[in-house]
């Protein structure tokens, strides 16, 4: 019991994406039209809870097509897969489901668009993130990764009349772009995406962060240690100057952390159920919070579409690709 805790504040929005819906739906529809096991390439999205889930459901989550077996239904994770991988897929016979959320396709399209037109690119990004992965193998050649604006200075591209500049859609709304106007400095000529590629999610996310931090003792981001736009959220608080820790579950709160913290604040990542914020919640209150009281925010009411074939009464051939 901590007697300091008077309130608790909930960010708005927080949670659960648009692409999120629709990937965790994409693998529960599945299973459900065609039996367990379905095999999913890479978590659905970066969340444990949300895989766990789904693991007991009947899903199977691998990161080599060797090891679904002939014959599997196999769905892409939200995050999205390079050229190389789609075509691996396509050739060992599975049914596709495309769980890659639309507004990384559309980072996608762009790509292979101006690579026709002979564009060369500059990818912001995180080295390693299967977004980047995805995205940096749409082309087999001609996108340079820079992380930080360090690596602006060392990218070499092979020519710079015709270069633009992609993100991944879950970074640092600021970091992104002061990257990208050391691009700029250094490229003149660059195309830039004429809306920028981070995702309305991260961007609303970030921004209530922003707003919240300064109201607030201490932000707690629920999220998982691989989930980049979580990382992102308790960075910014952090950077804000308001002490902040993400964590998988409640378990995972330290007693030690809320004592002479007055104010809680408690978002959550883009992958981050809000079944997952409610058991934060009520440890906090356990802790001794008294109130809780949620930010006022931005409704997001996006939906996307499923992709075709998950609905019950359409069922595709073997081999086929939604
Ligand atoms: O934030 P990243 O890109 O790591 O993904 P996560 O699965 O956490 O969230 C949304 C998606 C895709
Ligand atoms: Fe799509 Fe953004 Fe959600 Fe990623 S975080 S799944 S890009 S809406």
């Amino acid at each position: 019991m901590n007697p300091g805790i008077s309130e608790v504040i909930l960010a708005e929005p927080r949670g659960f994406c648009a692409g999120v819906d629709r990937a965790i739906e994409i693998v529960e529809r599945a299973i459900a039209k065609f039996g367990a096991p379905i095999y999913v390439r890479h978590e659905i999205v970066h969340n444990t809870y949300v895989v766990n889930e789904l693991k007991a459901k009947g899903a199977i989550f691998i990161e080599e097509l060797s090891d679904v077996p002939p014959g599997a239904t196999l769905v892409f994770s939200a995050h999205g897969v390079s050229k190389a991988v789609e075509q691996e897929a396509r050739d060992r016979g599975f049914s596709i489901f495309d769980a890659t959320c639309p507004l990384v396709t559309k980072v996608h399209v762009e790509v292979a668009k101006l690579a026709k037109e002979g564009y060369e690119f500059i990818m912001i990004g995180h080295k390693g993130h299967p977004e980047v992965e995805g995205t940096m193998g749409q082309l087999s050649s001609g996108i340079h990764l820079v992380e930080d604006v360090e690596d602006v200075a060392r990218v070499a591209p092979g020519q710079t009349d015709k270069l633009a500049v992609v993100t991944q859609t879950t970074l640092s709304v600021d970091d992104a772009a002061d990257i990208a106007a050391a691009v700029r400095a250094r490229f003149p000529k660059v195309r830039e995406p004429k809306q920028q590629d981070i995702c309305y999610a991260t961007q609303n996310r970030q921004d209530a962060v922003k707003i919240m931090s300064p109201q607030v003792d201490l932000v707690i981001v629920v999220g998982s240690p691989t989930s980049s736009n979580s990382n992102r959220l308790r960075e910014l608080a952090q950077r804000l100057g308001t002490e902040s820790y993400m964590v998988d579950s409640a378990a995972e709160l330290e007693p030690g952390w809320f004592e002479g913290k007055a104010r809680v604040g408690i978002t959550a990542g883009a992958s981050a159920p809000e079944v997952l914020v409610r058991e934060v919640i009520d440890r906090v209150r356990a802790f001794g919070a008294v109130s809780v009281r949620k930010m006022d925010g931005i409704e997001e009411t996006i939906k996307f579409p499923l992709p075709k074939g998950l609905k019950l009464d359409d069922i595709p051939p073997p081999g086929h690709i939604s």
